[in-house]
Formats: C-alpha cells, sequence, structure tokens
C-alpha cells in the first residue's frame, strides 16, 4: 500500500534517480486540510450514501429484487450493501493517502472474477458505483440538494475553498471511475 509519498519513492527508486516531484508532493501537503474535509465529508456520510446509491440502483431496475435477481432474497440485499459500503470505504482510503493502490490491491484485485462467478451484474454495480460517485462529488463541495436528500440532507458546513474544491473532486472521481473499469 503507498500514498503519495511513498509513491514518489518507489517511483523515483526504480528509475535510480533522485525524488523529483517536489512540487506535486509541496501542493499535497498544502491541500492536506481539504483532503481531510473531503475525506471527512464522505465517511460522515457514508451509510446515507450507500443505502441511497443500492436503493436507487434498484429503482432504476427492479427486477433485482423478485426471485432471481442479484439482491433477492435479504442475504443478498445484506450483501449488496455491505460490499457498496466495502467500495465507498476504499474509496475514501485511496482519497487519503493520495494513491490509488490501497483500493487496487485489496479491493477492486479479482473483484470482477468474484462477481462474475457469483453471478453479481456489473451493470447495476456499475450504476450503484455512478450514484455514489455523483454523491461524492456533492458532499466534497458541500452541495448536496435537498431534492434528492429530502429530510436526510445534511451539509457539513467545512470551509470550501477555490472552484469548491475542484481538483480534490476530480481526484475523488477518479477513484470511483477506476472501480467501474475495473468492473467493467
Ligand atoms: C466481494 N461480494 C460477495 C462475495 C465477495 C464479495 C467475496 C462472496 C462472499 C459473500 O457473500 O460474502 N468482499 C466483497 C468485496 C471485498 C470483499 C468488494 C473487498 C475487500 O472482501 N448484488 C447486486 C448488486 C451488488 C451485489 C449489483 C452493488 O445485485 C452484490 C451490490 N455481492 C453482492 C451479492 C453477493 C455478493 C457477494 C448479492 C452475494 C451473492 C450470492 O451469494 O449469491
Ligand atoms: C438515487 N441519488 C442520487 C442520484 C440518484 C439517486 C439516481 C443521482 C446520481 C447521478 O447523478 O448519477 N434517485 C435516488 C433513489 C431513487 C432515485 C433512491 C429511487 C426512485 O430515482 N445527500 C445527503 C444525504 C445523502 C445524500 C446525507 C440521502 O445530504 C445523497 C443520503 N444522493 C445523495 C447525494 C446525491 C444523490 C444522488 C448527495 C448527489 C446529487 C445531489 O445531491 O444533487
Amino acid at each position: 500500500m503507498l500514498d503519495a509519498f511513498s509513491r514518489s519513492v518507489v517511483t523515483a527508486d526504480a528509475s535510480t534517480s533522485p525524488v523529483s516531484d517536489i512540487a506535486s508532493l509541496k501542493a499535497f501537503v498544502a491541500s492536506g486540510n481539504r483532503r481531510l474535509d473531503a475525506v471527512n465529508a464522505i465517511a460522515s456520510n457514508a451509510s446515507c450514501m450507500v443505502s441511497d446509491a443500492v436503493a436507487g440502483m434498484i429503482c432504476e431496475n427492479q427486477g433485482l429484487i423478485q426471485a432471481g435477481g442479484n439482491c433477492y432474497p435479504n442475504r443478498r440485499m445484506a450483501a449488496c450493501l455491505r460490499d457498496a459500503e466495502i467500495v465507498l470505504r476504499y474509496v475514501t482510503y485511496a482519497l487519503l493517502a493520495g494513491d490509488a493502490s490501497v483500493l487496487d490491491d485489496r479491493c477492486l484485485n479479482g473483484l470482477k472474477e468474484t462477481y462474475a462467478a457469483l453471478g453479481v451484474p456489473a451493470t447495476s454495480t456499475v450504476r450503484a458505483v455512478q450514484i455514489m460517485k455523483a454523491q461524492a462529488a456533492a458532499h466534497i463541495k458541500d452541495q448536496p440538494s435537498e431534492a434528492l436528500a429530502g429530510s436526510k440532507l445534511r451539509i457539513m458546513g467545512s470551509p470550501v475553498v477555490d472552484d469548491r474544491c475542484a481538483s480534490i473532486v476530480a481526484e475523488a472521481s477518479s477513484y470511483f471511475d477506476r472501480v467501474i473499469s475495473a468492473l467493467s
């Protein structure tokens, strides 16, 4: 498992050169509090996000909860909610570390094959991950909408800077995209 610092060391060592990307590490340090707020925005809302994403996936494809669907019976529904939470948790780890290796090695490695063997449908899984990607962007920007959250709306109130944290939103989105491409 690597983070932004160990990644830079490993990369430099592989080419027997001194560490060279000091500027990007400096930016990583400078944006540290923003990164922590972003991770907190997701982690603090994780259970709401997961249940909403899985509910949304099922709303759009109700066959999932009928006999023969992969979220039927309750045992599979529970496994699905658990899996969505696992994926979201590993995305927050990657976001905290500033590196995708923890997500790749401990979550995505072999997941596509596991799902194929279990008959878990990839398109539905991808849809749930896409909804979580949209949720994470909204929560990092601290702009979740009333329309989609209703009484569960949660505004963190942490300071939001330049372009509503566009670079952290983009980085978080890239980890969700990594999950989607690993499953597709
Ligand atoms: C991966 N998921 C399931 C299993 C495993 C994983 C190993 C089999 C064992 C079990 O049931 O517990 N576990 C999971 C993971 C890690 C891990 C990501 C990473 C560290 O250790 N079904 C759907 C949806 C989707 C879903 C599309 C989004 O219709 C998930 C949720 N995963 C799902 C289901 C099962 C499962 C297992 C329904 C149970 C399948 C079955 O037993 O028939
Ligand atoms: C599922 N939720 C969101 C999206 C969808 C759903 C389809 C849009 C995803 C996208 O843009 O691709 N929609 C929902 C659902 C059905 C449906 C269950 C069933 C009929 O059609 N906001 C908060 C809470 C947390 C939350 C803490 C409620 O303040 C969730 C749990 N859902 C949330 C957020 C978004 C979202 C999308 C933050 C992002 C979009 C937004 O807020 O505007």
